[in-house]
């Protein structure tokens, strides 16, 4: 099992479409373990795209993800981060497959709706910065007809 980070960025909130993105991955049958919503500032912005910090387009990417607030995710389930990711699609919308959330969603190369931890490295880092505090650990009560056995 894994436990990726997914955040709905600004675009997401402010188009009212967190529902809808939320229920596909419960329909996927990932478990919810920790949720949060908050302002994204310049300084977490820096921690977390780290990687991104000095690129040309990093200006305007602060810009959107600190303009309203953002929902965080850390969810789990087998296989998370890979699962996630592919559910997102490539990072553009005007790129992304028909099918994936951003392909379905958007048509932006600005504002692309979410983010998902691109390896499970990546994951533990993303889920220390936005849930310090550690994440809930529940059973839910489908998961015998949801999940291989162990
Ligand atoms: P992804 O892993 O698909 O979220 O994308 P990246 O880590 O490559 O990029 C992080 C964010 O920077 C993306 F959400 C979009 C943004 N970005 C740009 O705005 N312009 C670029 O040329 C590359 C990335």
């Amino acid at each position: 099992m894994e436990t990726t980070l997914l955040l709905f960025k600004p675009d997401a909130l402010q188009r009212g479409l967190v529902g809808r993105l939320l229920a596909r991955f419960e329909d996927k049958g990932l478990q919810i373990v920790g949720l949060r919503l908050l302002r994204m500032t310049s300084e977490l912005a820096a921690r977390h795209y780290a990687p991104h910090v000095g690129k040309p387009f990093y200006p305007g990417l602060l810009r959107f993800m600190t303009a309203a607030p953002i929902i965080a995710l850390a969810l789990r389930g087998p296989k998370a981060v890979a699962v996630v990711r592919t559910m997102l699609g490539a990072t553009f919308g005007i790129d992304a497959k028909p099918g994936t959330l951003r392909g379905d969603f958007g048509c932006s190369k600005t504002f692309n709706l979410l983010h998902a931890s691109d390896a499970p490295e990546t994951a533990a880092r993303e889920l220390e910065l936005f849930f310090p505090d550690g994440l809930e650990a529940w059973e839910p009560a489908t998961a015998p007809w949801l999940w291989d056995p162990a």
